[in-house]
């Protein structure tokens, strides 16, 4: 396939001849196409994904469409999102290596990126979440992949000019920002039309969600802060679905919402998924109590915040090179302390903030138009409206009372409150 050709969609049946002759993937998986299976396994909301398995071995082809996957045709969405993906799957690597599947080959007109196949054991987090499955090093392994991305691609490390180049790059994934700022922060807060939930348990909790003002006013000042501070390069949809893991590693995938905002974004994204994942797992109780489960859930997320937090403290006392902070203003002058407490205050910024985006991300993932696997496989709908009112309690409260929370075992005890309040 040459960059030439104008865009096409692959199809199971096309893709040998229309990739046959594409070295990077015939050098991994052989040049004998009679003899390639190809599978479309695109599970997402966004795309075509393509396991490839020849003589020599497999590989995943990835390809944007150019709409909505989950939607349809009716809503447009540029194929550049795949050029933002590759390029930030590159910086990725670069800042934490071995966490992200390896890259063979990007075609930007056909919007294709040619990358490692993770075959089983490896699954999606969320499936092996929504099964139970206690993993022992995923708390330690995502917790040093946010800090080493988020801190490496900030102005605490990078030189500015690079930066500044890079923020312009990435300042053009207009589209995918613009469904989170839609999706997240604004629609699941009125009628907006995309919107659903189940109903008609929740109809009541979603009129009195929407008629909450310190809520709504909480929503807006986080996408503010969304939009406004292009404090590094996000991977910008960390959720358990964008997760692959076997029982001892775990690789982030799907950077395509890639752009410069706040730290704390990635962050709280991520331990909403977890926690959204503590409150599902009354639904999954078929087979025997999940106790443990819930048990290692807060766990993980204690671990992932703690983690995180030792090795940006880490980055910051041994990699601190850009421009803000500057070692000649603290260390150099013999004045470890003045790094240490601007360090505590922008660990402290980055709590209060990622309790907000949590707290938000949880609402979108009951309210808006992703739902996650996680609440949707609870085929009870009284039990998954349960489980859903607990998770909204609870989301509500971190987002409108961040600023008064100073710890995660203070959330995760109120976690494992609301979890045991037997009136919802
Ligand atoms: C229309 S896209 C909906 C969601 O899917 C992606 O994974 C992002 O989370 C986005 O918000
Ligand atoms: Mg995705």
């Amino acid at each position: 396939m040459t960059g030439n050709k104008p865009f096409e969609a692959l199809s199971v049946e096309t893709l040998p001849k229309r990739l046959g002759e594409n070295e990077a993937l015939t050098e991994r998986i052989g040049k004998d196409i009679s003899r390639w299976k190809v599978r479309e396994v695109g599970d997402g909301n966004l795309n075509l994904v393509f396991i490839v398995e020849g003589d020599k071995g497999a590989a995943v082809v990835k390809q944007a469409l150019p709409y909505v996957r989950l939607v349809g045709d009716s809503w447009p969405l540029p194929l550049k999102r795949s050029f933002f993906e590759y390029h930030a799957l590159t910086r990725q690597q670069a800042r934490a290596p071995g966490s992200v599947p390896a890259i063979y080959h990007f075609d930007e007109t056909q919007a294709l990126i040619v990358m490692e196949y993770l075959s089983p054991p490896y699954i999606i987090l969320r499936r092996a979440l929504i099964d139970g499955r206690e993993l022992p090093n995923l708390a330690r392994d995502i917790g040093l992949f946010m800090a080493r991305t988020l801190f490496r691609g900030s102005d605490l490390s990078m030189v500015a000019r690079e930066r500044k180049a890079d923020l312009a790059l990435f300042a053009d994934n207009v589209e995918l920002c613009d469904i989170t700022e839609n999706l997240v922060f604004s629609d699941p807060y009125f009628d907006a039309r995309m919107n659903r939930h189940t109903s008609p348990q929740l109809d009541g909790l979603v009129a009195e969600l929407r008629a909450d003002r310190d809520l709504k006013v909480e929503a807006q000042r986080l996408k503010h802060l969304f939009a406004a501070n292009a404090e590094t390069l996000l991977h910008g949809d960390l959720h358990s679905g964008s997760i692959m893991v076997t029982d001892t590693e775990t690789r982030m995938i799907d950077p395509e919402f890639a752009f410069y905002g706040p730290i704390a974004f990635d962050v709280g994204m991520l331990l909403a998924n977890f926690w959204m994942a503590f409150f599902s797992q009354r639904g999954h109780e078929e087979n025997g109590s999940r106790d443990s489960m819930r048990a290692y859930l807060l766990k993980v997320t204690a671990e992932t915040w703690a983690v995180f937090r030792a090795e940006f403290s880490h980055l910051w006392r041994t990699e601190r090179t850009g421009m803000l902070y500057q070692r000649s203003l603290f260390e150099d002058q013999g004045d470890r302390l003045g790094a240490e407490q601007a360090l505590d205050h922008m660990l402290s910024g980055i709590w209060t903030d990622l309790l907000g985006f949590a707290g938000i991300e949880v609402h979108r993932r009951i309210l808006g138009l992703a739902h996650n696997a996680d609440f949707e496989t609870i085929a009870d709908q009284d039990l998954r409206a349960k489980c859903e009112t607990k998770a909204l309690r609870f989301g509500r409260h971190i987002a409108v009372n961040r600023r008064q929370i100073h710890s995660i075992d203070e959330v995760n005890t109120l976690a494992a409150l609301i979890e045991q309040e037997s009136r919802i």
